[in-house]
């Protein structure tokens, strides 16, 4: 009896162990990829138009996350929240966000190349283009978007 629980205990320290190194080989993977590589396709949950191209994730696993999205010239992103924190950085275009219930294109700050937005779990923001625009994410998956208005969601209609 003894020497069951004991194989027992080796045998969960050895998968635990199994595991870990799993886990440290996946983290200890090294990516460079250039922009050029990167392959850009529809986003269900935003308005038609936009595209995406995730380069760390997938997006609804737990853990880091990295993705851009192009928004083509006059996009309208209704307001929503996302379930994680979310850091954008504008990398061309303009990308006029603003937090609040409803889009309105009156209460916006115009985030050129290279400014940068953090938002919050829940925080109800929105966002339109003149231009074609391309921002980075950074967020902790599992990340998703959730309309302030159900009826603004693409993936009902
Ligand atoms: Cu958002």
């Amino acid at each position: 009896m003894k020497y069951v629980v004991r194989l027992i205990g080796l045998v969960g320290l050895m998968s635990a162990t199994v595991v870990l190194a799993a886990l440290a080989q996946h983290h200890a993977d090294h990516i460079m990829v250039s922009s050029a590589e990167m392959k850009w396709g529809p986003v269900p949950s935003l308005p038609a138009g936009a595209q995406i191209t995730v380069i760390e994730g997938p997006l609804d696993r737990a853990g880091p996350i990295t993705a851009r999205i192009k928004f083509p010239a006059n996009y309208r992103l209704p307001a929503h929240t996302h379930p994680a924190i979310e850091h954008v950085t504008v990398l061309s275009g303009t990308f006029h966000m603003g937090t609040g219930d409803k889009l309105d294109m009156e209460k916006t700050t115009p985030l050129k190349v290279g400014d940068f937005a953090i938002m919050q779990v829940g925080t109800r923001h929105f966002a339109w283009t003149a231009e074609e625009t391309i921002v980075q994410i950074h967020s902790v998956g599992p990340w998703g978007v959730t309309y302030v208005n159900p009826a603004d969601d693409p993936r009902k209609k």
